[in-house]
């Protein structure tokens, strides 16, 4: 089957669906020039291995080493812009009865195009909080109101300690609230689409499979096949910035066709 083809069958199955879940991963914000997170990174971090960073034991060795690297990261990130497939997304919600986003991203992207319900898995790079959460989870500190510069980690105004990024790093907890959500949409929806992830990190990538089992049709977009591409009942191979704003151009003409 060709890609058209796909897609016109992608059309078909959300105009049969009632509630659907889209669940998105760095890919999609690649065309926003945000690297995904297994690319090989760029400059002064091409030594590093992101999956070697995004550890609390790589801050508490090295806060300010690891705090440079997400000043680096949220200053990309605040210069980016969404793109077309961040839009379509964001359209989607408006053409049918309910949608709700699930993103691995951490980058605001979604939002920031227009995306109302969007459930944050691995929480949001411009927030704070303290590494302790003196003061309740989480104690979310203002950067603009505390001493600090981008070379050097701050500390907690309440109790000193290491004040952080508000992301989940490798071997903490999603946020209770937001894992929650997950699983329960996850099991509920009639359709499930997948976008831009490898399917390799948990237990975001657990998620389609969940779906599947309950009775969803599973539709991924990737330029690449991923871990999830063997559970899906539609592959769209192609980059989402493109691909997802055909989808959404399908969706609505077989709707008013
Ligand atoms: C395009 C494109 C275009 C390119 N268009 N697409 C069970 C088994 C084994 C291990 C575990 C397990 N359960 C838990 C674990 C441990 C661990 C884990 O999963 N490890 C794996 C590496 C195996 N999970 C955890 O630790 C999680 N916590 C947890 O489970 O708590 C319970 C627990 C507690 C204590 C002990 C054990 C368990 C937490 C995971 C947190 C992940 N955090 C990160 C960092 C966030 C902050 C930051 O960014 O710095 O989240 S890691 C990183 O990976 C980031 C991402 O959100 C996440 C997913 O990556 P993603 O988005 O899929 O990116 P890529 O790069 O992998 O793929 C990009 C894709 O895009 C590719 O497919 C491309 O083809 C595609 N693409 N261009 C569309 N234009
Ligand atoms: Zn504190």
């Amino acid at each position: 089957m060709t890609l058209a083809q796909n897609i016109q069958k992608a059309a078909e199955a959300f105009n049969r669906a009632e509630f659907i879940v889209v669940s998105t991963g760095s890919g999609i914000s690649r065309e926003s020039g945000i690297h995904t997170f297994r690319e090989a990174q760029t400059g002064l971090w091409e030594k590093y291995d992101p999956e070697e960073l995004a550890t609390p034991q790589a801050y508490y060795r090295n806060p300010d080493f690891v705090w440079k690297w997400y000043q680096y990261r949220f200053g990309l990130v605040s210069d980016a812009e969404p793109n077309p497939g961040h839009y379509a997304v964001a359209e989607l919600e408006s053409l049918v009865s309910r949608l709700v986003l699930l993103t691995q991203n951490i980058d605001n992207l979604h939002a920031r195009a227009g995306s109302t319900d969007v459930v944050e898995l691995h929480g949001n790079i411009s927030r704070f909080k303290c590494s302790v959460n003196c003061q309740g989870d989480p104690t979310v500190i203002d950067l603009n109101t505390i001493d600090h510069d981008e070379d050097h980690a701050p500390h907690c105004p309440y109790c000193d300690a290491l004040v952080r990024p508000d992301v989940v790093w490798f071997g903490e907890n999603l946020p209770a609230a937001a894992i929650d959500r997950a699983f329960a949409v996850s099991a509920q929806c009639d359709l499930m689409l997948v976008v831009g992830t490898s399917g390799i990190v948990q237990p975001a990538a657990s998620l389609p499979m969940l779906a599947r089992r309950s009775g969803a049709v599973v539709i991924e977009v990737n330029p690449n096949p991923s871990q999830i591409t063997p559970l899906a009942h539609i592959f769209l191979q192609g980059p989402s910035g493109e691909v997802l704003p055909r989808l959404v151009d399908a969706v609505r003409e077989a709707r008013s066709g």
